[in-house]
């Protein structure tokens, strides 16, 4: 069995939450935050058996979007706000993390 730790954009949540019900797969939703633009984003952890990793993996590939976000670079002082030069960066589709599970209980 594998853990799988994805973090994901909420605007993908409704979908990828679908497509794991229809595929039969088990998943909670963490509300997260990314480190670096410090928004919400939300992160599952998924329970899945070997064989049905590859399904796992492909919702997420075909659900998650990649796109780009602008930011302001970081202004010298307040005042500076408005005026900081823009840069783009691009976020997501899904940022996945695949575990080995030693030990897997439901009791
Ligand atoms: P954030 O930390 O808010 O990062 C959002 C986006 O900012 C990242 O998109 C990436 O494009 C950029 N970014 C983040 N840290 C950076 C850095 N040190 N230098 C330059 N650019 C940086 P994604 O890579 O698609 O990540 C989306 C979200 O996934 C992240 O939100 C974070 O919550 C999570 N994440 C990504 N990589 C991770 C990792 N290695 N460990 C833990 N969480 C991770």
């Amino acid at each position: 069995m594998k853990l799988l730790i994805a973090i994901i954009n909420n605007d993908d949540s409704h979908k990828v939450l679908s497509e794991i019900s229809r595929a039969g797969l088990y998943a909670t939703k963490l509300s997260t935050t990314g480190g670096f633009l410090k928004t919400g984003n939300f992160t599952l952890i998924m329970g899945v058996e070997d064989e049905r990793l590859e399904d796992a993996l492909n919702i997420l590939r075909t659900n998650c979007r990649k796109r780009e976000e602008e930011i302001a670079s970081m202004p010298t002082f307040a005042a500076d706000f408005m005026s900081a030069p823009k840069m783009k960066l691009t976020v997501g589709g899904a940022t996945v993390f695949v575990l080995n599970v030693e030990q897997f209980y439901k009791m």
